[in-house]
């Protein structure tokens, strides 16, 4: 059985009930079970492009599927609704799952990086892990509040808990 810790974004097509639906068929996983899940954040996208806000969340699930199994479920859930049809062609996604932390793995195959690969950069991940799991150590071997602790201000102000329960 592994401990793991998704990230889950939306910033289109509703990105409240693209979180919501997306966690109700996470519960459904085979194999697997959901533990805890964070608030919901607003964050700013972290992107050169311009785009709306995201929501993001972090979850912990247990589950005693492989690493790649786990992926095939997750990428079948945002097959599932990660897209909207928009005029004569696919829209972009509304739905990311990320897998940040797969039990102590490390975990580098054509389909797998993990650690996620920049997730130590990224406010909206790790802000939310941090609710979640405020005493975790990250495989190498960094307490997860220490790097938050390095990120800057503005870093720090493009996550905004949002009023929303989740
Ligand atoms: N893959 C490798 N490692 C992993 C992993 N740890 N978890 C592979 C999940 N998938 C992993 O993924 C492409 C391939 O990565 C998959 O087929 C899988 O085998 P993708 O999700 O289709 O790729 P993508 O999302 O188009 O690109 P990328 O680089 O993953 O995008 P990011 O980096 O995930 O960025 N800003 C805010 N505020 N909030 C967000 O949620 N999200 C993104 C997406 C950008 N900015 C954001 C947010
Ligand atoms: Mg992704």
């Amino acid at each position: 059985m592994n401990r793991v810790y998704l990230s889950l974004g939306s910033n289109l097509s509703n990105p409240l009930y693209q979180l919501s639906s997306a966690l109700n068929k996470i519960k459904k996983i085979q194999d697997s079970q959901l533990i805890i899940q964070s608030p919901l954040y607003y964050s700013l996208p972290y992107s050169p492009i311009k785009q709306p806000y995201f929501l993001n969340i972090a979850i912990a699930i247990d589950t005693s599927l492989e690493s790649e199994t786990l992926l095939d479920h997750i990428q079948y859930i945002e097959k599932e609704q990660g897209r909207v049809r928009q005029i004569e062609r696919w829209g972009p996604r509304t739905l990311d799952i990320d897998i940040m932390l797969f039990g102590e793995k490390i975990i580098n195959t054509p389909r797998l990086t993990v650690p996620h690969y920049d997730m130590n950069n990224r406010a909206f991940m790790l802000i939310p892990l941090l609710d979640i799991a405020p005493n975790l150590y990250l495989p190498n071997g960094k307490l997860l509040s220490e790097i938050i602790d390095s990120f800057d201000q503005n870093t720090m102000k493009s996550v905004m808990k949002s009023p929303f329960l989740t």
